[in-house]
C-alpha cells in the first residue's frame, strides 16, 4: 500500500489528492515539513515523500507523474507529443506559479527574520499576474488543460491557485477563477482536503 507523508496544507495535497483521484487504498501520515516524521523519511525535512514499494520518492511533482504513469490515466502516454505538450505545461506552472509562491512563502515565514525582504513579493505578483495572461493565452477550448479529461498540470494549476488565494496573490484572469470553480468540485478533491 502506499504511504503518503505531508499534512495537507503543504504541497502534499497534490499527492493526496491524485492518490483520492486513483481510487487506490494508501495511508497518510500527516506530518508537517521539517517534523521528525518528515526529517526520518527525508533529511531535508521537505513534504511531501510518497513511500511506494517501500521506496521513498520526494517532490509533488515527481510522485504524480509517477503514480499516473503506473496507473495508466490521469496523464498522455510518455513519448507522445502530447505528453510533451503536457510536460511543458506542467514546466511552466512550476517555473511561473509554484516558484513565485514558494519565493515569497520563503520571505514570508520560512527565512530567518533577518533575512526576509518582503519588498520581493510586488515583484512577484507582478510576474504572477502577467503569467495568468501566458496561460490562458495557452489553454485550448479546455474544461481542463489538456482539454476533456483531468491531467497532471492540472493537479499542480488548481493547488497553485488555492495557494494563491491564501497568500494574497491576486488571481485576475476570469477565465482562471472559473477553472478554478470546476476543478475544486470534484468529490476527489475534496476528500484530499477534508484530510
Ligand atoms: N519541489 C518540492 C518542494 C517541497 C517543499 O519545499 N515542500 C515544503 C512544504 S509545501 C517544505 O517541506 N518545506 C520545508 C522546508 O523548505 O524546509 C515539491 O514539489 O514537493
Amino acid at each position: 500500500m502506499y504511504k503518503v507523508i505531508g499534512t495537507v496544507k503543504s504541497r502534499a495535497a497534490r499527492a493526496i489528492w491524485m492518490l483520492e483521484e486513483l481510487g487506490v487504498p494508501f495511508e497518510h501520515i500527516a506530518a508537517p515539513p521539517r517534523s521528525d516524521a518528515a526529517i526520518a523519511i527525508n533529511p531535508t525535512g521537505k513534504v511531501p515523500v510518497l513511500i511506494a514499494d517501500g521506496v521513498p520518492i520526494t517532490d509533488s511533482t515527481a510522485i504524480i507523474q509517477f503514480l499516473a504513469d503506473k496507473h495508466g490515466t490521469f496523464t498522455r502516454p510518455a513519448g507522445t507529443l502530447e505528453r510533451a505538450r503536457q510536460d511543458s505545461l506542467t514546466q511552466f506552472l512550476l517555473d511561473e506559479f509554484d516558484a513565485a509562491l514558494w519565493v515569497a512563502a520563503r520571505h514570508s515565514f520560512i527565512l530567518p527574520k533577518e533575512l526576509r525582504q518582503s519588498a520581493i513579493k510586488d515583484s512577484l505578483k507582478w510576474e504572477f499576474e502577467r503569467s495568468q495572461k501566458t496561460l490562458v493565452a495557452r489553454m485550448g477550448l479546455g474544461p481542463y488543460l489538456m482539454g476533456e479529461d483531468l491531467t497532471v498540470p492540472d493537479i499542480i494549476l488548481t493547488h497553485c491557485l488555492s495557494w494563491a488565494y491564501a497568500a494574497g496573490f491576486p488571481v485576475s484572469e476570469e477565465r482562471l477563477k472559473t477553472y478554478s470553480k470546476l476543478v475544486s468540485a470534484r468529490p476527489a478533491y475534496l476528500r484530499a482536503m477534508a484530510r
